[in-house]
């Protein structure tokens, strides 16, 4: 149990690099018979996509998802025919009807200012072909291609694109073929990995180059996401989940640890908790250990690896102590289990979302209350968003200043041209003065 400096030390994030497990290292040799780094790994990747395209695509699937695909996309009488039960399909609806009337509340809207000085404003337009990247892997990520995908669509993106890796007999798991045609994507690609990335970005024979790529990856994808920026924008640079619980001596012990180990059934998860109360640690200790023995596996091994490799436990003084802890270490998710927890909402400055109270479990947060799923992690959030509609918008700037304004204003700005030595602005300015 960390306290005072030491919290404060633990707490405190590093943000330069990656951390690479040695697992992932070894795999990486495995694969490629040297010893690369993973960024080495992903150079060589989105060189190879770059220049042969969908033949490199179909390469490198079959190397790193062991299944060759001929036809990379997915053709639309495939997803047409995607089968999931009843129940199922209805929880999808209510997901994405619930994100989609979230962001429908987000003003997204410009100005246009006319004024005796003529018109100022901001134009906003929504950004053409967008990418989205759904993880396959452990887990199909179903709510991750709803919460990227519906965002985008408010914002009005005319197109929408999805990649998703397949599993090894070459498919992709229905439930993502429905939600994509409830939301109404037009294209999905059996493509995933920094391949993937690498054929948003550039373009290959079947995948259409992309002007922004969205969503998050394994640590390949979130590589190769930093390294063709640029070339097409991206929405952030998601890496593992991390959820920081504040608990008082009111809180619900069985309630901690479950909402605890939730985010620990990620890989590479980092759960954190801190409480004012000693009690309710040792309570969670033990529920914890509980809850551990109950869950099945994989997800056990899972969410016992995020636990006895990463888990922080800390005790603070008190709630404000607990508040500048949670501020500082910048959590993806904050969630509040105290006996007012609305009355610490007006302290939270750095967080991806926070969940208040026990009702608003961040794992409702990951499927159905409303708001974006995928949110800043590493400590991104000292300056990052969750995914809204405004990364999906850009903001045109309008000058359409009128002649007794230039008359007015244009001196001042020949001024400054000539004071940085640019003659020749400061006679277009000038030519209209005269
Ligand atoms: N909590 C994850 C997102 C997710 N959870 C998807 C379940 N499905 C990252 O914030
Ligand atoms: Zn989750």
């Amino acid at each position: 149990v960390l306290q005072g400096p030491d919290a404060r030390a633990a707490l405190t994030r590093s943000f330069n690099q990656i951390p690479v497990p040695d697992a992932v290292l070894r795999r990486i040799e495995q694969t490629f018979g040297e010893a690369l780094t993973p960024e080495q790994v992903v150079e060589k990747i989105v060189a190879d996509v770059r220049t042969r395209g969908d033949d490199a695509l179909r390469d490198w699937t079959e190397k790193l998802d062991g299944f060759r695909p001929q036809e990379l996309e997915i053709s639309p009488e495939e997803v047409q025919a995607a089968q999931i039960t009843p129940e199922l399909h209805e929880a999808i609806r209510l997901a994405v009807r619930r994100v989609r009337a979230f962001y429908e509340q987000q003003p997204a809207h410009g100005f246009l200012n006319h004024s005796a000085q003529g018109a100022l404003g901001q134009l906003v337009r929504p950004i053409g072909r967008v990418g989205v990247y759904v993880p396959g892997g452990l887990a199909p990520l179903i709510s991750t291609l709803i919460h990227t995908a519906v965002p985008a669509q408010v914002a009005g993106v005319p197109e929408i694109v999805v990649t998703t890796p397949p599993a090894k007999d070459g498919t992709v798991h229905p439930a993502i073929l429905v939600a994509a045609r409830e939301i109404g994507i037009g294209r999905i690609f059996k493509v995933g990995g920094a391949q993937a990335i690498a054929a948003l970005a550039y373009g290959t024979g079947s995948i259409p180059s992309v002007d922004k790529v969205a969503g998050p990856g394994n640590l390949f994808v979130v590589i190769a996401k930093r390294m063709v920026y640029g070339q097409t924008g991206i929405e952030s640079l998601p890496g593992p989940t991390e959820t920081l619980v504040v608990a008082d001596d009111s809180a619900d012990a069985r309630y901690v640890a479950a909402d605890l180990l939730a985010q620990a059934e990620h890989n590479g998860a980092e759960p954190v908790l801190v409480s004012t109360s000693r009690e309710l640690l040792l309570r969670v200790q033990a529920e914890l250990g509980e809850q551990l023995e109950n869950l099945p596996e994989p997800n056990r091994a899972w969410a016992r690896d995020s636990v006895e490799a990463r888990m922080k436990v800390v005790l603070a003084a008190d709630l404000d102590e607990a508040l500048d802890l949670a501020n500082l270490y910048a959590p993806e998710h904050l969630c509040l289990l105290t006996r007012d927890p609305w009355a610490l909402l007006g302290k939270v400055q750095r967080a991806g979302g926070v969940f208040v109270g026990e009702d608003s479990m961040e794992a409702l947060g990951d499927y159905v209350a409303g708001p974006s799923h995928v949110m800043p992690t590493g400590g991104t959030a000292r300056f990052m968003s969750p995914v809204n509609v405004r990364d999906f918008q850009n903001i045109i700037s309008v000058v359409g200043v009128n002649a007794p304004t230039l008359r007015e204003i244009g001196p001042a700005a020949a001024l400054l041209a000539r004071a940085e030595g640019l003659e020749a602005h400061a006679r277009a300015i000038e030519s209209r003065l005269v």
